[in-house]
């Protein structure tokens, strides 16, 4: 299984389209677990693509190329999922912070989260604090996911905990911070309730927060 989820990433790696097409579908017709497909392989695959880009050896538009292939993949896997029905387990409002744009960590937790059951509000990426305190008040979510890739938006996400405070609301929903630019320490110091290093450990704590049943 790992000797087909590395060639997963290295078709990904190489931007051959049609052989990664090939490979998943060779992936899922063995049984390979979606969730396997898409971090053992895929990640790895377009982390690769980065290291290359920063390297020197891929120019931007193959570093576009390899997000768009990540996300087409991603689009065929969507649809195995196993839907547990939508909205039973919980509710998570779900954003990248303002300035920046990355999106296909976010989306792929999104993803996991409502294969799991639970119903996703997503309000994009360069999403404003004033924004995140809005959908919390209006959708009352069990979770509030916050996606960080650069390290520069940190202080972004220090603020939603900061607002959400001044709003009143920081005690009636839990916050999970995900992507490269955070960390446990980080988590800590600003009071959140969660930090995942991947979208698996991410959707494991919501059901871990929501076992419960909702309040
Ligand atoms: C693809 C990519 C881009 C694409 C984004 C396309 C898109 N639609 O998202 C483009 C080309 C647009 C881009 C732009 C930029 N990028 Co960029 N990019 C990357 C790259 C190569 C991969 C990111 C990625 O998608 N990984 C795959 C996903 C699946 O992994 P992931 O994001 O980590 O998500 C997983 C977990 O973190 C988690 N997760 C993520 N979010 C959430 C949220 C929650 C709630 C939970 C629970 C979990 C979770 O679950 C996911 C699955 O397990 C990284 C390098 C790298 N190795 O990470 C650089 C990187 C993130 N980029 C970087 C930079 C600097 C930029 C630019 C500033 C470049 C520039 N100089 O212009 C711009 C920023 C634009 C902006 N304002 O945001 C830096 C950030 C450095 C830093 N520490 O701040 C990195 C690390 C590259 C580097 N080493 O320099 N980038």
């Amino acid at each position: 299984m790992m000797e087909l989820l590395g060639r997963i990433a290295g078709a990904l790696a190489d931007l051959n389209s049609e052989e990664l097409s090939r490979l998943i579908q060779e992936a899922l017709e063995g049984g390979i677990p979606p969730t396997r497909i898409l971090e053992d392989g895929l990640r790895r695959g377009l982390e690769e693509v980065g290291r290359r880009f920063e390297a020197g050896e891929y120019f931007l538009s193959e570093l576009l190329y390899g997000a768009d292939l990540m996300s087409e993949s991603m689009k065929t896997l969507a649809s195995r999922f196993n839907f547990e029905g939508s909205g039973g387990r919980g509710v998570i409002v779900l954003g990248t912070v303002r300035g920046d744009i990355h999106d296909i960590g976010k989306n792929i937790f999104k993803m996991f989260a409502e294969g799991c059951g639970f119903k996703v509000y997503d309000l994009g990426v360069d999403v404003d604090p004033e924004r995140f305190i809005e959908a919390v008040s209006e959708e009352n979510p069990d979770v509030l996911g916050l996606s960080a890739l650069l390290t520069t938006v940190l202080p972004e996400v220090e603020l939603v905990v900061k607002k959400l405070e001044e709003a009143g609301l920081r005690d009636k929903v839990k916050i999970l911070l995900g992507g490269n630019a955070v960390t446990e320490e980080f988590g800590r110091r600003i009071g959140v309730d969660g930090v995942a290093a991947d979208a698996v450990q991410g959707v494991g704590l919501c059901r871990e927060w929501t076992a419960g049943g909702r309040a």
